[in-house]
Formats: C-alpha cells, structure tokens, sequence
C-alpha cells in the first residue's frame, strides 16, 4: 500500500438503487470511516434522485463523503473497489442498477487521466446527486473554477430530493 507523508483531502460519492438502498450507503458510510491510514472528516444527508442514464430502474439514493487519508490516490481506489465488492456489489450493464457504487470524485486539486483512475471524476459536474451532496459538505469547492450549487443550478430537470433524516 502506498503511503503518503501528508494526508490529502477526498471526496467520494455513494449510490445505490437495489437492495434496500439506504441501508447500502448507511452501511457503506460506516465502513468508509474504518479505512486504513484514513479518517472520515463529513458526510452529506442522502438524497432521493432519479436514474441518469437509463431510465428504466429504480430510483437512487446518493451521499457524498469527505475522507482525510495517507492513502495514494489509487491505494484508496483499491480500498473501494474491495468495499464495493465486500457489499457484493451487483452490476450486470453499463449504467445500470447496482447494491453500491463508490466513485473517487476528488483528490486534493488533482488532475490526473489514466486508464484506471480519471480526476477530478469526469462526470461530477453534470451530475446533480453529485454537487448538491458536495454541496452540504464542501461549498467553497471550486470544479474547473465553479461552486457545486452554481453547477447544480443547471440541472434542474435531474430530480433529487434531500431525504430528511
Ligand atoms: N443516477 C443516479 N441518480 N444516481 C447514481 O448514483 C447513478 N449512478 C450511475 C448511473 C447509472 C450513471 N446513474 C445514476 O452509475
């Protein structure tokens, strides 16, 4: 495991539509605060939103979490991808339901493309169960020099419900 002298500052996002979705992410929160070399610093309260992409599935429910970790951006990828299947993550087509997505959507201001892993996420910014989640727990994050909610705005016809706890 690769490991960092300082600890960098990420977000993650959450999602599931099978499988009693908020038990996923309530779940998937606590396991997220148990990561090795990590903290979790903030979570977001979880949203009800509509399916992007194909629409013929249930509904999502998504949360953003903010994770202070020494781990390297793909150490923390691979810690992740393990939750995801430790939570027998199902996903038969490409965008189609799943138990629990985890995406890395943002490292420490990084900019990175390769074939695995792709910062900041390249689909965050168009996705409203994304920014308004990121929102809540980071307004003053700046995605190619725009707040989370100046996106959002934008998305308007993406419903989303913040779900009161
Ligand atoms: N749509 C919503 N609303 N939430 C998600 O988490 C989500 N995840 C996906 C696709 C299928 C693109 N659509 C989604 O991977």
């Amino acid at each position: 495991m690769t490991e960092r002298q300082r600890s960098a500052l990420a977000y993650v996002g959450l999602g599931s539509n099978l499988e009693a979705p908020r038990d996923q992410l309530e779940r998937a929160l606590s396991a997220l605060a148990l990561l090795p070399l990590s903290e979790c610093v903030a979570r977001s309260s979880l949203y009800a939103s509509a399916p992007v992409g194909p629409r013929d599935q249930p509904d999502f429910i998504n949360a953003v979490a903010a994770i202070r970790t020494r781990l390297s951006p793909l150490a923390l990828l691979d810690q992740l991808q393990a939750l995801e299947q430790h939570h027998r993550r199902v996903r038969n087509r490409h965008w189609g339901p799943r138990t629990l997505d985890l995406d890395l959507l943002w490292y420490d201001g990084l900019a990175r493309r390769s074939p695995r892993l792709t910062l900041p996420h390249p689909e965050m910014s168009r996705r409203r169960f994304v920014l308004e989640p990121l929102a809540e727990i980071a307004p003053t994050l700046t995605l190619g020099g725009e707040l989370p909610l100046t996106l959002a705005g934008s998305l308007k016809d993406q419903a989303l419900t913040r779900l009161v706890e």
